[in-house]
């Protein structure tokens, strides 16, 4: 019996949220073709064999442009001292980036730390390609503890993965219950559902501009307990862009949304969606911290 923490970090829209619901067969992180759609660490527990594999799903690490990206970034970065194995996962479709260095500068600085570069999305990637990422991995990055290609979507390469990141694990122990697949609570199940319906409908701004906020909830012993939800954006005309012409689009964000939690939760709950202009609400501290986005560094 081991077990052990793996953080998974790379910069926005490499798949790391994608692999880890894939790795635990369970829906736990949001998706989107977005960069910068994970905002925080999540857990992804896998039991697999007699192993507990505990995968940490961060924000993708960039350049910080406000504070919300600063608490991004430094959530990723601040996880790397605190686990047994490293996983940088790189998109194997796009070339070596100045952004891909960076992530590298950052695992370099957790030195003890081991880490396994991974190379995603080869589903779209020729034999020939994948021998030339090696090389410019070689030349760019430099050594890792271990090399592995994957295609976190469709699955390809996982049990390569699991079977590198074993003897990293710790003997003896298990952190978790065997049912428990993630940390996530309720709240964040419903209000990540949300937001990802609206990063899969808009584009531009609008995406990093949202924020979700539960403000009520009415138990209903004998019906479908109801919510009530905030949507911010930063601007009047995001409003409207989110609330669609005669409310269509926030329906269709909301059935969508409710019909994604019910599966999650595993029971029927009725969903109330209000949007709201917050200006610049990104830049100011007070308001991140009430919806949970902290951005002091320790
Ligand atoms: N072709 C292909 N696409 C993938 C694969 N894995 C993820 N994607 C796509 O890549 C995009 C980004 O996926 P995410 O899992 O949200 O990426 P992320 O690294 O978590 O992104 P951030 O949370 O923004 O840092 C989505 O459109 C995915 O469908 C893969 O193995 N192959
Ligand atoms: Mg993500």
């Amino acid at each position: 019996m081991k077990a052990g923490f793996i953080a998974v970090v790379g910069r926005p829209n490499v798949g790391k949220s994608t692999l880890i619901n894939k790795l635990v067969a369970e829906k736990v992180a949001i998706v989107s073709d977005k960069a910068g759609t994970t905002r925080d660490n999540i857990k992804g527990i896998l039991n697999f064999g007699e192993n507990q594999y505990i995968f940490i799903d961060t924000p993708g690490i960039h350049k910080p442009k406000h504070l919300l990206g600063e608490h991004m970034t430094n959530s990723a970065i601040k996880i790397l001292r605190d686990v047994d194995v490293i996983v940088f996962l790189l998109d194997g479709t796009q070339g070596i980036s100045t952004g891909d260095k960076f992530v590298m500068e950052k695992v370099m600085g957790a030195k003890a730390t081991p880490r396994i570069l991974v190379v995603n999305k080869i589903d779209k990637m020729s034999d020939e390609e994948l021998v030339l990422k090696r090389k410019e991995i070689k030349e760019k990055l430099g050594e890792f503890d271990g090399i592995i290609e994957i295609s976190g979507q469709y699955a390809l390469g996982l049990h390569k993965l699991l079977n590198i990141l074993e003897p990293f694990l710790e003997e003896g122990i298990k952190f978790y219950p065997d049912d428990m697949y993630t940390d996530m609570p309720m709240y964040r199940v419903i209000t990540e559902a949300v937001r990802e319906k609206i990063l899969q409908r808009t584009r531009e701004e609008i995406p990093h501009s949202v924020a979700i906020e539960i403000i009520n909830v009415k138990k209903r012993p004998n019906g479908k307990d109801k919510f009530d939800i905030n949507i911010y954006v930063e601007r009047d005309s995001q409003k409207g862009i989110i609330i669609g012409k005669n409310g269509a689009m926030l329906k269709e964000i909301g059935t969508e949304a409710r019909k994604d939690i019910q599966t999650l939760i595993g029971k029927e709950i009725y969903l109330q969606l209000w949007v709201k202009v917050k200006d610049d609400w990104r830049k100011k501290k007070p308001f991140l911290k009430e919806m949970g986005y902290h951005i002091d560094k320790d």
